[in-house]
């Protein structure tokens, strides 16, 4: 599958040029050449992250925080170094606000834990929405049975928009965090965070921010949006799994106690008392993820180089062209029409199951998400047992949009 000429004239950079970046591209799936729209899930990685991660492994290889010799030190200053990236890309003021973790999950449980140990209690009440991931809904749930806890949720309108009428209203005395995802994985929608982050703030109270969905599509400044904890997830965004970032204000961070304990987290252990290590290493126990940490930083440099703006540009034309082709498509019901969308399309098609979509669909080399994205009260308020989702990267075009609305007419002829 190669872009058209109108493409090539169209798009804010080379497509073909980028498309060469990404080796899995180029693979065939049942004998079709590969389409992936499965980039909410993971998204595919640039050579410059799979060559850095083999250059860590063939030519660096030590463990940091620890030695003296100079593989140590070396691989030190560079996971310290990409640790500067991370903090640079988000805008952070401080890179030791930047707290390596395996990912967003793990990232929204540290908080969830750590904030929780001092902070809740029986009656107190946390907000979370409608539309939030499994991963920033159940720490919280868990939170609230081990606490006696209230979760308050903020409802949505059928187009996948929080009320933030109500929003306002779920406020208490007894409110003690706000945890909201930026950008709906399943609906697409990007909430009026800055705006949500300003209302809790006039009450003192912190907000957490799921941002895996937020970081891959847009230029993220926490000290603009005023983000008091900020998560997301190296995989998304080009890099490679098993890494994620927590982000979170430095006086917060140090109020929180540690999450894991272990090795690298300390300043002074005696069978007494141990003396805890600062920022970041407070929260890093263990050997950590060296080589994705490195990996991460190299992902952030490559869509930097490619330009945000650029990318956003590029997923919104492709967004626009998707939404426009598949709603000429009989019986297809778009789920998520919020007026502000990142490039994420999810739909149902009435008489069908998503899963038999989904399978056909991987037939034609066509990789889309079915199923509750592990969103499944979202799926409870549409009364649908899932959708099938396409979420597009800026190097997915348009001609594997048409391959798309093909195979799902296709499709729709087999199981009707
Ligand atoms: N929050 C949001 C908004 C997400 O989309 C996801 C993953 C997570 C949290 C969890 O991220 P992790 O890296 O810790 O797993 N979302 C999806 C998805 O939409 N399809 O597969 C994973």
């Amino acid at each position: 599958m190669t872009p058209t000429n109108l493409e090539f004239q169209t798009a804010p950079f080379d497509i073909k040029k980028i498309r060469n970046d990404f080796p899995i591209l180029v693979r065939t799936v049942n004998g079709k050449s590969l389409i992936y729209l499965d980039n909410g899930a993971t998204a595919q990685k640039p050579q410059a992250v799979i060559d850095a991660i083999s250059n860590y492994y063939s030519h660096e290889n030590a463990n940091i925080h620890r030695g003296v010799h100079t593989l140590s030190r070396e691989m030190t200053d560079a996971y310290e170094a990409a640790r500067t990236v991370i903090q640079k890309h988000i805008n952070a003021a401080f890179s030791h606000e930047i707290i390596f973790t395996k990912g967003t999950t793990e990232s929204i449980n540290l908080v969830a834990f750590c904030f929780a140990k001092k902070n809740i209690f029986k009656g107190d009440e946390i907000i979370i929405s409608q539309m939030e991931h499994h991963s920033n809904i159940l720490p919280w749930q868990q939170i609230c049975e081990e606490k006696g806890a209230v979760l308050k949720v903020i409802q949505i309108n059928e187009k996948g928009e929080l009320l933030l009428e109500e929003y306002k209203n779920l406020f208490s005395s007894k409110t003690k965090i706000v945890a909201i995802t930026h950008i709906s994985n399943t609906l697409g929608t990007i909430n009026p965070i800055k705006e949500m982050i300003a209302l809790a703030h006039e009450k003192n109270i912190p907000v957490l921010v799921d941002g895996a969905q937020a970081v891959p599509h847009s230029k993220i400044d926490v000290q603009d949006l005023d983000a008091d904890f900020y998560c997301f997830s190296a995989h998304k965004v080009f890099g490679p799994t098993g890494v994620g970032v927590l982000y979170g204000k430095e006086k917060l961070l140090n109020a929180l106690p540690p999450y894991q304990t272990g090795g690298g987290t300390i300043k002074t252990v005696t069978f007494e008392k141990t003396i805890y290590e600062e920022l970041p290493l407070k929260f890093e126990a263990g050997t950590p993820n060296i080589a994705g940490g490195i990996g991460f930083a190299a992902a952030l440099n490559y869509i930097q180089n490619i330009g945000l703006e650029k990318i956003f540009l590029q997923e919104h034309t492709l967004l626009n062209y998707a939404t426009e082709k598949l709603s000429t498509i009989k019986d297809l019901r778009i789920i998520g029409t919020a007026k502000e969308k990142a490039s994420v399309l999810s739909f149902f098609i009435e008489g069908t199951h998503p899963f038999d979509v989904g399978t056909i669909l991987d037939q034609l080399g066509i990789a889309v998400r079915t199923g509750h994205h592990c969103t499944q009260p979202l799926m409870q308020f549409y009364g649908i047992p899932g959708t099938i989702r396409a979420s597009f990267a800026f190097y997915n075009t348009k001609e594997e949009i048409d391959e798309l609305a093909n195979g799902i007419e296709r499709t729709i002829k087999m199981l009707k």
